[in-house]
């Protein structure tokens, strides 16, 4: 039987405990690598510190509570939830094992159970730890895909739009400013009819670099539309995400693409965010980048009204006075 390239580890408060469960698995020839702890508290910390494939625990009538709060902290936190849980009993412990599998331990396994059927059980578990992995990673993937563009690697329009809604709440409880570019690139149809689509794709992922290398991590880079993209910045003034779109402008004008590419970006800042809704945001900065375009293009623009909008409150007033006249 080939010896897999798992870790283990082995919760048990004696000594001889571990032992004995440490040369059951070596049987199996499923680990390559065993790791020691006496208790639930001890096993959090080596899984904190540790890559584990499975934990195994022998089981008896002292440490049963234990190893139940030990069941019940993985199970709830989500990078150890699929981490497969074997408990080990003495035949007499029987009771123990079937209620260590109803708080949510993987297999209980009688210590006097044979290496045949404890090597087949482990190895399934392994198996089944490897499928679920696999299916996650396949998840995240799908979950990358969904929520980027495929040409830019940037995030894309769906994702800008939850993304601006998050944002416009975060800012209006913290009361710090956001503000949000949109940046358009000029005359693209004529940079797609002059040197083809194949040229244009390529000015697309140049400018989503430019963009990439010159926001902060905290940024949010959009592929907004066809040749428009877009930046969330949170906690930015108004002045900072001026200093921001001039950079970038500048850095599109002087691509070494084979021929002239630049941008118009429009910029609009919620200073003080009372009453923020992401409508009003977006439509101050699209307006901002009309006027740039308007103005001669490759340029930056700011919004000129506050990116507030106040619910129409008049309403209000004829009832105030019946309440006063009442
Ligand atoms: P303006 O300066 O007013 O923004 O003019 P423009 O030509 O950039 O704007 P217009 O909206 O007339 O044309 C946008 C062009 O962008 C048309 C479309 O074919 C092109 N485009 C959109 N998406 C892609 C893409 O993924 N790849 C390429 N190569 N071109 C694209
Ligand atoms: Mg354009």
């Amino acid at each position: 039987m080939p010896v897999m390239s798992n870790t283990v580890l082995i919760v048990g408060d004696s000594a001889n405990s571990r032992k004995v469960v440490a040369e059951i698995l070596e049987s199996t020839g499923a680990f390559h690598k065993k790791l020691y702890c006496a208790d639930g508290r001890r096993a959090l910390h080596w899984l904190r510190d540790h890559a584990v494939d499975m934990v195994c625990c022998n089981l008896h009538e002292q440490n049963r509570d234990a190893l139940d709060i030990l069941v019940d902290e993985m199970k709830r936190e989500a990078e150890w939830a699929d981490l497969p849980v074997v408990l080990f009993a003495q035949p007499e412990d029987r009771g123990l094992l079937i209620e260590g599998l109803e708080t949510g331990a993987s297999e209980g396994l009688l210590l006097d159970a044979g290496n045949a059927e404890i090597s087949a059980r482990i190895r399934w578990h392994l198996k089944n730890r490897e499928r679920i992995q696999a299916l996650h990673h396949a998840q995240n993937r799908l979950a990358r895909m969904a929520l980027s563009d495929g040409l830019t690697g940037l995030f894309n329009r769906a994702y800008f739009d939850a993304t601006i809604e998050q944002e416009t709440a975060r800012s209006l409880r913290t009361k710090k400013p956001l503000s949000l570019l949109l940046i358009d690139l000029d005359h693209f149809k004529k940079i797609n009819d002059t040197h083809g689509h194949q040229a244009g794709d390529r000015v697309l992922e140049e400018v989503a670099l430019v963009l990439r290398e010159q926001s902060r991590t905290s940024d949010t880079v959009c592929r907004y539309g066809g040749e428009e993209f877009a930046i969330i910045l949170p906690e930015t003034p108004r002045s900072h995400a001026q200093m921001v779109a001039e950079r970038i402008r500048h850095k599109i004008s002087t691509l070494n693409c084979g021929f002239a590419v630049t941008t118009s970006i429009g910029i609009n800042c919620a200073e003080r965010p009372e009453g923020l809704v992401p409508q009003t945001l977006i439509a101050g900065a699209d307006e901002a980048l009309y006027a740039a375009k308007r103005n001669g293009r490759d340029r930056c623009e700011t919004a000129s009204k506050p990116s507030i909008h106040f619910p129409d409150l008049s309403f209000i007033y004829p009832l105030k006075q019946v309440a006063a006249t009442a």
